[in-house]
C-alpha cells in the first residue's frame, strides 16, 4: 500500500496495517500506524472502503485509549469476595489460564449434565455470530442479553417481512427528502454512524436534500435538519398513519407500483385472510370484466387490478388490502391524530405533500447495470426511538407503508433494505413465497425456538414465533416461577461482549439478585464493566487491536469482509475469544457440535472445503480465512494486505431484489401466526392465555394507544434516553476521550428539559430532582432548554452510570433502565419488542440524596471541568 499519503500524521517512524474498527457493532475499514517499536499511535479510516471512505467516528479514534486502557484485565482472574454488588471489590486473584479453564468447564458441566437449559448464555458481539450462537451447541436456547429487543425486537422481524433483510436505511445517493423518526442514521448513531453520516452529508451538500426531524428531542439530526418536528413520546405510529391518510385520500400514491409490485391488490375476507379457491390460491378483483380472477390469471394486466372497493368472491365479502388499510386510516386523520402525537394537523398535511412531491412518482432512473427502475427520492428513515414501543410490529409497518404508499421500497432515493451479512457474494437474500409474494423472512437471527408448555426457556422465547430473544422477559420467570411454568432455574450465566447490568430494562436491585443467584458466573471481556462485577471467573480477551476477524455488518451501499488483523501481539496475558470457546467446548465435549455451529452459521456449508472439522480446535486467524474465503476465494494474505473486500453493492441485491416478486403490503403471515399459537396457547392450557396480547398481531397497523399513554396521571412528563455519535452503551464512558468529549457538551451532563414547562412546573435550571416512574427512580439535575418536546424528559446515556469497579466510569444519579417496565403489558405480543420509554414525575430536592454525596460522580467531573474553564458550575458536595 501507498505509504507517502500517510506518514504526515506518525510522528514516530513505523507501518500503517489496514483493519476493521469494532467500537460499535458496525464495522468501518481503518489503517493503523503502529511505531517500530511496537506502539499503536493513530488509526485512521481507510479510504480503500467504498463505505466508510476514509471516515471515523470519535469512538473509532479513541480506539487507542481501550487498547492501552489501564484498566484492561491483563491475566485470567478469580473472585475471592463471595459478596457481589454494585462497588463491592470482587478481590480477584490472579490465576493461570489452564485453571481458570478447568473451573469454568467444571462449573459449566455441572449443569449442562443436569439440564441444559440451565446455562444462561450472553454473548453479544455482533462481529462474530459464531461465538454468539455457541449455546446452540450445550443444547440451551436461553438468552441474557440486552441487544435482543431494545432496539430491534420488532424492527428486525418487519424489515423480513418488507425487504427480507435485517436493516434498512433510506437512499442517501438519491434521496432529496429524508424524514428522520426517532433514529441517528445518518448523523449520530444506528447503521455504519461514520460511514452513513458522510454519505448524508454529501446529499445534502451536493443535492440540498431536506431533512425533516421528527423527535421528542433536538437530536443531531434535528439540529441540522430544515426542520424539526417535536413528537409526544411513543406516537410515531400514529404520526405515520396520519401521514398515509394523507397519501391515501389525497390520491398521492405510487399506485403502478401498489398493482404490480405488491400485494396491496389482493382480496381480503373478514376473517383477515385472503380469500383463496381450493387450490388456495389468492383472487383479486379484475376492473376490466368486473370480476374477481386468480393472482396469476395470464388474462390480467396489472393495471386493472382493483386497489379499491368491496366484492363479493364466492360468497365472501372482501376488499383488496389497500382498502382495508384506507378503511384504517379513517380514523387516523391529521386532525385526530394530533390529540395524540401534538403535531399539529397542518404540518402533518403539508410534510406529506412535500413528501408525495419530492418521491417525484412516475419518474425512473437507468442505472449502471442497464436496469430502467423507479427513482424515488424521498423515504421515512426510523429507528430504536420511533420502534422502540410497546406495539412494535405494527409500528415499524405502520413507518414502512408510508414507504411504500410511495413506492420507494429498494428504489434509488428511497427505502432499502440492507442485509446483515450475504457470507458469498453470490448470495441473493430474496425468495420466492406464496402465490406471487416475497417470502416473508422475519427470523434474521435464525429461528425462534418452538412453543412448549411449560417453557423450555426462561425468557419465554418459544412464545414469540415472529420475534426475537426478549431477555427482560427472564425478570417474569424469575418473579413468577410458578404462572410462568418455569420447570428450571438457570444457575450458570456465560458472559461475552455484553453488560446486560447496565444495557437490561427493568429494577437494577432485581436484576442483580437474579445474578446474585447463580451459582457460577463467567465473563470474557476486556475491561471491568457492571456485569464483570458479578463475574467468578474472568477469562480476559484480546482487544479488537489484536485479533483476526472477519464482518459485513448492514453497509447499504457496499457488500464484502471487512477484515480484522493484530496491530500488536497482545499486550498483556490475554487470549482471543475463539480461542477461549474452542478451548471450553473441547474440555465440555461439544467440539464437534460447536464446529457444525459455526459451518452452519457462517456459512461454511456452501464450500464444503471450509467446513470446520470434528475434533479439531481452530483459531481467530482460521476462522477469518474461512470468512475471507467464502466471501471471494481470496487467501488471508490478500486481505492482510487489503482489510477487507468491500467494494460497491451489487446493484441487483441493493435494487429491486425481489425482481418478479410482490412485496408484503398485507402481512396475511401474522394473522396465521396469530391463530396458531393462541391454538398452541389453549391446546397446552396456558394459565395466562386470556390474557397474552394476541392482538399485537396484526396484519396492518392499527391506531391503538400503547399503554405508556394509560399510566396514571400524576406521572406527566414522558422520558426517552438517547446516545450520540461518540457514545456507545456501557463501554464507551471508560475511555478517557470520549468522556471528554461526553461531559464538555451539556446535553450530557443534564436531564433535559423544556423550559417553559420547567417554568410551569415551578423548576429552575441545575435543580437537583428526583425522577420517579410507576416502576423505578433516579436522581439529576435538570438543564432547562428549548430543545425538548414540552412534555418530556431526556436522559442520555451518559447519566445513567451505576456505581462499578472500573475506576474510570463515573457515577450518575441512578439508571434511565430502572425506570421502565419489563411485563407483558408493555412487551409487543407479536416481537417482544419491550417498551423504551416511560412516564416520570419529578421532585425538586435540597441536595443530593446521600449515596450520591460520597465519590467522584458525572456531576462532580463537570463541576471540575467547568470550573477548569472558568464557566462556574455548581458542587454538589
Ligand atoms: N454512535 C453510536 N452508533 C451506534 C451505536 C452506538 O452505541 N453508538 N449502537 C448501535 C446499536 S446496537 C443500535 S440499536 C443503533 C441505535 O440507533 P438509534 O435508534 O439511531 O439510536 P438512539 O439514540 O437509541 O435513538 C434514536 C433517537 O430516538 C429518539 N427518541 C427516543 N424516544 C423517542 C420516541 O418515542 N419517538 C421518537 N420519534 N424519537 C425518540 C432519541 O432522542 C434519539 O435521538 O445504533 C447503532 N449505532
Ligand atoms: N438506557 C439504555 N439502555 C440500553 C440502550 C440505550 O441506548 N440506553 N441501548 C440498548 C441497545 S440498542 C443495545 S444493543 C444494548 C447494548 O448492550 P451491550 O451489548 O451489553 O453493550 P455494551 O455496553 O457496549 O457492552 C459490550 C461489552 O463488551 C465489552 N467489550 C468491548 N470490546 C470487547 C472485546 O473485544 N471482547 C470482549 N469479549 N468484550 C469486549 C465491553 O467491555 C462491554 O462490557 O443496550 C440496550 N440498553
Ligand atoms: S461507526 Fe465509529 S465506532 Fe462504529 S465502526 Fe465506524 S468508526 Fe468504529
Ligand atoms: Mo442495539
Amino acid at each position: 500500500m501507498n505509504n507517502v499519503q500517510f506518514d504526515q500524521n506518525s510522528l514516530k517512524p513505523g507501518k500503517w496495517i489496514r483493519s476493521t474498527c469494532k467500537m460499535c457493532l458496525h464495522s468501518c475499514s481503518t489503517r493503523v500506524h503502529v511505531t517500530d517499536d511496537g506502539v499503536i499511535n493513530k488509526i485512521e479510516g481507510d479510504p480503500t472502503n467504498p463505505s466508510n471512505a476514509g471516515k471515523l467516528c470519535p469512538k473509532g479514534n479513541a480506539g487507542i485509549m481501550r487498547h492501552y486502557d489501564p484498566q484492561r484485565f491483563k491475566q485470567p482472574l478469580r473472585r475471592t469476595n463471595p459478596a457481589k454488588g454494585p462497588g463491592i471489590d470482587p478481590k480477584w486473584e490472579a490465576i493461570s489460564w489452564d485453571e481458570a479453564f478447568e473451573i469454568t468447564a467444571r462449573e459449566i458441566k455441572k449443569s449442562l449434565d443436569e439440564d441444559p437449559r440451565k446455562i444462561m448464555p450472553s454473548l453479544e458481539d455482533f462481529q462474530k455470530m459464531h461465538i454468539w450462537n455457541w449455546p446452540l451447541a450445550l443444547g440451551t436456547r436461553n438468552f441474557y442479553q440486552s441487544g435482543g429487543t431494545m432496539c430491534g425486537g420488532a424492527y428486525h422481524p418487519l424489515n423480513g417481512y418488507v425487504h427480507s433483510t435485517f436493516g434498512a436505511v433510506n437512499d442517501a445517493r438519491h434521496c432529496n427528502y429524508w424524514i428522520s423518526n426517532g433514529a441517528g442514521d445518518g448523523f449520530s448513531s444506528h447503521l455504519h454512524a461514520a460511514a452513513a453520516s458522510h454519505w448524508v452529508a454529501k446529499a445534502r451538500v451536493e443535492r440540498g436534500m431536506k431533512v425533516v426531524a421528527v423527535e421528542p428531542r433536538m437530536s443531531i439530526a434535528a439540529a441540522k435538519a430544515e426542520e424539526w418536528v417535536p413528537i409526544r413520546p411513543a406516537t410515531d405510529r400514529q404520526f405515520a398513519m396520519s401521514l398515509s391518510h394523507v397519501l391515501v385520500n389525497e390520491g398521492l400514491c405510487d399506485y403502478v407500483f401498489l398493482r404490480k409490485d405488491t400485494n396491496a391488490p389482493y382480496l381480503v375476507g373478514p376473517d383477515q385472510y385472503f380469500v383463496r379457491d381450493a387450490d388456495r390460491q389468492i383472487y383479486v378483483w379484475d376492473t376490466s370484466s368486473n370480476s374477481a380472477k386468480l393472482w396469476n390469471d395470464p388474462t390480467l394486466k396489472n393495471e386493472n387490478l382493483a386497489l379499491e372497493g368491496e366484492y363479493v368472491v364466492n360468497g365472501v365479502k372482501c376488499r383488496p388490502a389497500f382498502q382495508v388499510y384506507k378503511d384504517t386510516l379513517k380514523d387516523a386523520s391529521p386532525e385526530t391524530m394530533e390529540k395524540i402525537t401534538t403535531v399539529p394537523a397542518a404540518t402533518v398535511r403539508r410534510i406529506a405533500r412535500e413528501f408525495a412531491k419530492e418521491a417525484r412518482i412516475g419518474a425512473t432512473i437507468t442505472l449502471p447495470d442497464g436496469r430502467t427502475v423507479p427513482l424515488r427520492p424521498a423515504a421515512y428513515n426510523y429507528y430504536r426511538g420511533a420502534q422502540g414501543h410497546k406495539t412494535g410490529m405494527q409500528t415499524n409497518q405502520a413507518f414502512q407503508l408510508v414507504n411504500m404508499l410511495i413506492g420507494n421500497i429498494d428504489h434509488p432515493g428511497g427505502r432499502c433494505g440492507v442485509t446483515l451479512t450475504d457470507g458469498s457474494v453470490d448470495n441473493n437474500h430474496c425468495y420466492p413465497g406464496e402465490c406471487g409474494q416475497m417470502l416473508g423472512t422475519p427470523h434474521q437471527l435464525g429461528p425462534m425456538p418452538d412453543f412448549s408448555w411449560p417453557p423450555n426457556e426462561y425468557h419465554l422465547a418459544g412464545f414469540f414465533p415472529v420475534g426475537v430473544h426478549p431477555p427482560h422477559l427472564n425478570m417474569l420467570s424469575f418473579l413468577e416461577p410458578e404462572k410462568y411454568g418455569s420447570t428450571f432455574k438457570p444457575d450458570v450465566l456465560v458472559n461475552c461482549h455484553s453488560n446486560p447490568v447496565w444495557a437490561i430494562q427493568g429494577p437494577r436491585d432485581k436484576w442483580l439478585q437474579f445474578l446474585r443467584e447463580m451459582r457460577f458466573i463467567v465473563c470474557v471481556d476486556v475491561i471491568p464493566t457492571e456485569m464483570t462485577d458479578f463475574a467468578d471467573i474472568i477469562l480476559p480477551a484480546n482487544d479488537y487491536l489484536e485479533t483476526f476477524n472477519g464482518t459485513m455488518i448492514e453497509p447499504p451501499y457496499t457488500e464484502g469482509i471487512c477484515f480484522r488483523q493484530p496491530i500488536t501481539a497482545p499486550i498483556h496475558d490475554t487470549k482471543s475469544e475463539e480461542e477461549i470457546f474452542f478451548e471450553l467446548s473441547e474440555r465440555l465435549g461439544v467440539l464437534d457440535q460447536y464446529n457444525e455451529v459455526i459451518n452452519m452459521i457462517l456459512g461454511f456449508e456452501q464450500k464444503p472445503h471450509l467446513k470446520l472439522q470434528p475434533g479439531k480446535k481452530y483459531t481467530d486467524r482460521d476462522i477469518a480465512e474461512r470468512v475471507g474465503l467464502l466471501w471471494n476465494d481470496k487467501p488471508i494474505e490478500w486481505y492482510m494486505e487489503h482489510g477487507h473486500s468491500s467494494t460497491e453493492r451489487r446493484l441487483d441485491k441493493l435494487y429491486r431484489p425481489w425482481e418478479g416478486m410482490r412485496l408484503l403490503f398485507y402481512i396475511e403471515d401474522l394473522v396465521y401466526q396469530r391463530e396458531a399459537l393462541r391454538q398452541k396457547f389453549e391446546d397446552a392450557k396456558v394459565p395466562f392465555r386470556d390474557e397474552w396480547p394476541f392482538d399485537d398481531y396484526q396484519p396492518l397497523p392499527t391506531t391503538v394507544l400503547d399503554p405508556i399513554h394509560l399510566e396514571p396521571k400524576e406521572y406527566n412528563l414522558y422520558a426517552i434516553t438517547f446516545k450520540d455519535i461518540q457514545m456507545n452503551f456501557g463501554e464507551g464512558l471508560s475511555n478517557p476521550w470520549l468522556k471528554d468529549i461526553t461531559y464538555r457538551d451539556p446535553v450530557h451532563t443534564g436531564l433535559l428539559l423544556n423550559r417553559g414547562t420547567a417554568q410551569k412546573l415551578g423548576f429552575a435550571d441545575g435543580d437537583i430532582v428526583l425522577v420517579e416512574s410507576p416502576y423505578g427512580r433516579l436522581y439529576g439535575r435538570l438543564t432547562t432548554t428549548e430543545a425538548m418536546h414540552h412534555e418530556t424528559l431526556g436522559v442520555s446515556n451518559s447519566l445513567s452510570r451505576t456505581k462499578n469497579e472500573n475506576r474510570s466510569v463515573l457515577m450518575a444519579g441512578g439508571h434511565y433502565n430502572d425506570l421502565l417496565p419489563y411485563d407483558m403489558r408493555n412487551t409487543d405480543g407479536a416481537t417482544g419488542q419491550p417498551e423504551t420509554s416511560c412516564r416520570v414525575k419529578l421532585t425538586k430536592l435540597d441536595d443530593w440524596p446521600d449515596f450520591l454525596k460520597h465519590g467522584s460522580t458525572v456531576y462532580d467531573f463537570v463541576d471540575s471541568i467547568q470550573k477548569a474553564e472558568g464557566k462556574g458550575g455548581q458542587h454538589n458536595g
